[in-house]
């Protein structure tokens, strides 16, 4: 047999990858997160697709990057003056191999297809990873919920699930909330969907708990993503207790990924929106953390607001990666670390990067971080609470009832430590875990040996 070393292994790497790429830029030009997001996966498979050619050969790759279908859509709605405002919807469907389609709603003005696509590629690993019976799926649209009244919000979310709900269903496609689609969008859009399905069922999570949804799920994505903190620095023999952390966003998982942080005993110093950030020295926590959950969750308020409070800095249009500290958990938005971002955040001594946003981190910061050998978990594997906790919203909804606080908290704990392992066991080199192979290589097998299984489809 032929013995190949490792560098023309990874020349040979190298090479497929960026044939790959080429065609896959070719096959859809201009979008450019989607393109980020399928390189970097891309680049740390490739090694193990060259060792095992089956999945080469059946394409695997080529049909996991192709969705199952994109649905696109007009929502025309009436504004509060009576004008006729019009936006554009979308569902991609990515892929159902190991179970329906299952991924949030994003509201906000950036929303196009390349946000989608990346984010609908993302979801499908992620949710192969939490073990659940979910396939990925994303979709939203390109309106802007900040200074729209509630009644305004509610004719759009209408008008959206009027057309978004000819294609869901329980066993078919399960959307949930993301970017600027929260407790009050999901109650417009589900209550719609209720109406015109003409029959209640779990076709949408993160529901308001009177009607059908599971406790815990709010808090999911960022108790989940410092459970999986814990979980890396525990295997060092160190935990998060005393750790300083940076936190951007002020949304649903920035403010519970401060909340657990607080539980287990470290500090969150930062939070931000996207005017700038704030840094209170003395810990976002106690009534401070209250005031900033009221501030942003009920009042629909900015984060200067809460430094003007509490007398703390404000800094204006900045994001809050040079402060120092152990941690830092990027929960706002995709690509806001960029390269120097991470040098910076490198050089100040950071253990730990969690992200709980997804890709938040461009390619040539997530270079840095492996590089240096930190502690890096890519938000496939770090932010898969979320998901998970709607998979068991899905369940509880299948077995009409409902679990206690304690029980799903459990089983997300559970879920988070198994995402984990499931890391090290393909992330493991020498004494480090490269979390970046770890989580594209445990979330690609499964997806993968369905689809082979599954012959040509
Ligand atoms: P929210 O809408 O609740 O909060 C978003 C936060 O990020 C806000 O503070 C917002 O500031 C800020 N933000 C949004 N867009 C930008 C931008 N372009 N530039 C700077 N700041 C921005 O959303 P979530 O907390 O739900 O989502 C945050 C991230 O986590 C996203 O990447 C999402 O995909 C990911 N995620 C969410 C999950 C969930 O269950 N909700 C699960 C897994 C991942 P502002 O108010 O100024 O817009
Ligand atoms: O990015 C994500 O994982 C989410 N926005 C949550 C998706 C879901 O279906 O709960």
């Amino acid at each position: 047999m032929a013995t190949t070393t490792s560098s023309e292994t990874s020349a040979a790497a190298r090479e497929e990858c960026d044939s790959f790429m080429a065609g896959l830029r070719k096959r859809n030009p201009g979008e450019t997160e989607f393109h980020q997001a399928v390189e970097d996966v891309t680049e740390s498979l490739m090694p193990f697709l060259l060792d095992n050619p089956k999945y080469q050969e059946a394409r695997i790759l080529e049909r996991l990057t192709e969705p199952d279908r994109i649905i696109i859509f007009r929502v025309s709605w009436l504004d509060d003056s009576g004008r006729y405002r019009v936006n554009r919807g979308y569902r991609v469907q990515c892929n159902n191999a190991i179970g329906p389609y299952k991924g949030g709603l994003r509201f906000h003005p950036s929303v196009n297809l390349s946000i989608l696509k990346f984010l609908a590629f993302e979801q499908t690993l992620k949710n192969s990873l939490t073990t659940l019976p979910m396939g990925g799926g994303k979709g939203g649209a390109n309106f802007n919920p900040k200074g729209k009244s509630d009644n305004e919000v509610m004719r759009f979310c209408q008008s959206f699930m009027t057309e978004l709900a000819k294609h869901i269903g329980k066993d078919i496609d399960v959307p949930a909330g993301d970017i600027g689609v929260g407790e009050r969008e999901i109650g417009y859009l589900f209550g719609h969907y209720v109406r015109i399905a003409h029959e209640f069922t779990g076709a949408m999570t993160g529901k308001g708990i009177p009607f059908g949804g599971s406790l815990i799920r709010k808090e999911a994505t960022g108790y989940g993503c410092v459970y999986f903190v814990e979980e890396m620095l525990n295997r060092k023999g160190d935990s998060i207790q005393g750790k300083s952390c940076l936190v951007s966003g002020s949304g649903n998982v920035a403010l519970y990924t401060i909340e657990k942080i607080n539980h287990l005993g470290g500090k969150a110093v930062t939070a931000s929106d996207s005017d700038g950030f704030i840094y209170d020295p003395e810990g976002i926590q106690d009534e401070r953390l209250e005031y900033l959950m009221e501030l942003k969750s009920r009042h629909r308020g900015r984060v200067f607001e809460y430094a003007e409070k509490f007398g703390c800095e404000y800094f204006e249009g900045k994001r809050p990666w040079g402060v120092p500290a152990d941690a830092a958990f990027p929960s706002a938005t995709q690509n806001e670390i960029n390269e120097a971002d991470a040098q910076t955040l490198v050089r100040n001594g950071i253990m730990v990067v969690a992200e709980g946003a997804n890709m938040p981190s461009e390619s040539a910061a997530v270079r840095v971080f492996l590089d240096a050998r930190i502690l890096y978990a890519p938000g496939k594997a770090s932010n898969a609470g979320g998901v998970t906790v709607s998979g068991l919203e899905q369940t509880q909804n299948s077995l009409r009832l409902s679990w206690t606080r304690g029980e799903v908290d459990t089983k997300l704990q559970a879920i988070m430590k198994d995402i984990h392992a499931k890391c090290v066991k393909y992330g493991e080199e020498g004494d480090w875990v490269n979390y970046v192979q770890g989580a594209n290589l445990g979330g690609f097998v499964r997806v993968a040996d369905a689809m082979l299984a599954y012959g040509v489809v």
